[in-house]
């Protein structure tokens, strides 16, 4: 494995993750309570020995540098390093990246310097555990030039994925990108063993042997691995090989599915645990005290370190580090990011965290919000989007902004 280089794609405008990447890039956002989206390949690339590893982005915000930077340490004898490529405007190019292609392409100088074998392409919001090991394996045993993950699916996930049909070898011979036509998904059915999940779909992970992928980069001029490189080098007679990956797997790319991932993780046996002692999931390590827990109800819940949990209770929710939450409030299948910092007393002001007498349902609360007393978010009229200066509503689900200011009485 010293012989890969990874490279994870951190995210393009992460439109479809707003408002959480409204201040931060989409890697940079928190998830478990603790965590960073980012925390989840980079673990992932660490258990599996891969050493050298980018982070491919276009919206830099300085909690991600300042995550990786605190977080990823390695020893000077390891070769090992992880990096930041931002999008940037050059003499050549003062554009953004069009693409999941172009942000590689537009980098393969930093990349070529090194000694090595494979490219292991990775995308920055999965949630699932993967040793890269036997992947890599794959690719190589079967000596493929590129090599893709791939999971059963359902027809209605496949309309979101890219599909593929693979002949008696595993080689793959067909592909469409999130086909919506009904004749072309009747023609992408598979026999995956599971007649629920009739169709093999990409999981847009990817082994490149080095040379194969500036020559793909160079023959197909196009912008996005999943639209353009992957089906043009299938249709040009590149070798591609799929790897069959039974695991738990989670696209949490856009509000819903980020939502419904969080709250899964109350569950007592959740499909994704950070709780492995052989494949850990990594993160910033803090000083921080035990959380307090006052005269509270919690079931089925986790709740982050140095928090002072007054509330009557939580039920199925995960209560992110730091967090405040006062007397009388109830909040349930809620995800409660928690705060960065602790906050002096102050006499005016709504105080940093939840008030009193709040009910919270079925809601994403960023992190350092000063919410009042007697607020409802519940989304009362059954809205399914909405902007607002203070929260935005999207899939029906109320994303309360980071550092939100909700008055006392406030009803969402
Ligand atoms: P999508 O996830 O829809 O489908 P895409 O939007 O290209 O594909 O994103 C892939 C990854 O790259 C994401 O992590 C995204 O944040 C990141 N990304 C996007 N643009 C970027 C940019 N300009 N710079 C850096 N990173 C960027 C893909 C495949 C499908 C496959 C699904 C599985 O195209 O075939 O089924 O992934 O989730
Ligand atoms: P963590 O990993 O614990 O979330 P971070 O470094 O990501 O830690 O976040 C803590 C951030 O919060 C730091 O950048 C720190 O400067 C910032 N911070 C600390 N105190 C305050 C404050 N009073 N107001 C706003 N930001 C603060």
């Amino acid at each position: 494995m010293r012989r890969v280089l990874s490279l994870i794609l951190g995210g393009g405008r992460g439109t479809r993750l707003a408002p959480l990447t409204s201040v931060r890039s989409k890697p940079a956002v928190p998830i478990g309570g603790k965590y960073r989206l980012i925390d989840i390949p980079i673990s992932n690339c660490l258990n599996s020995n891969i050493r050298r590893i980018y982070v491919l982005t276009q919206f830099n915000s300085e909690s991600l540098h300042r995550h990786i930077n605190s977080t990823y340490k390695f020893d000077p004898f390891s070769q090992g390093f992880l990096e930041v490529l931002a999008a940037s405007q050059t003499f050549e190019n003062a554009h953004w990246y069009q693409g999941t292609a172009d942000a590689v392409r537009h980098n393969l100088h930093h990349f070529e310097k090194w000694d090595f074998t494979e490219y292991l392409i990775l995308a920055g919001d999965h949630l699932y555990r993967m040793n890269y090991d036997k992947f890599v394996h794959h690719h190589r045993s079967s000596t493929a030039d590129i090599t893709i993950s791939v999971k059963a699916v359902s027809r209605k996930e496949a309309m979101e994925f890219g599909v593929l049909k693979v002949d008696s070898n595993g080689q793959i011979i067909k592909f469409a990108e999130k086909p919506k036509d009904d004749q072309i998904l009747d023609d992408m059915t598979s026999d995956t063993g599971n007649p629920d999940k009739p169709y093999w779909g990409s999981m847009g992970i990817y082994v490149f042997s080095k040379k194969i992928l500036r020559k793909a980069l160079s023959d197909i001029q196009k912008d996005d691995f999943g639209g353009d490189i992957i089906p043009g080098a299938i249709e040009s007679g590149y070798h591609v090989q799929a790897y069959f990956f039974n695991g738990y797997w989670e696209d949490i790319g856009t509000i819903r599915s980020f939502y419904e991932a969080n709250i899964a993780m109350t569950s007592q046996t959740p499909p994704f645990c950070f709780r492995d002692p052989l494949m850990p999931i990594y993160t910033h390590a803090r000083m921080l005290p035990g959380s307090h827990i006052g005269d509270s109800c919690i079931v089925s819940s986790t709740v982050g370190e140095g928090s002072m949990i007054r509330a009557t209770s939580i039920r199925k929710s995960v209560i992110g580090i730091r967090s405040m939450i006062d007397y009388g409030t109830t909040i349930e299948s809620s995800y409660i990011m928690g705060n960065d910092y602790f906050e002096e007393d102050r006499e005016t002001g709504i105080p940093l965290g939840i008030g009193r007498n709040c009910v919270i349902k079925n809601a994403i609360i960023d992190k350092n919000v000063h919410i009042g007393n007697d607020v409802q978010i519940l989304n009362k009229n059954g809205i399914d989007y909405k902007e607002e200066s203070q929260y935005w509503i999207r899939d029906g689900i109320v994303v309360v902004k980071k550092g939100a200011i909700l008055e006392n009485g406030t009803i969402i």
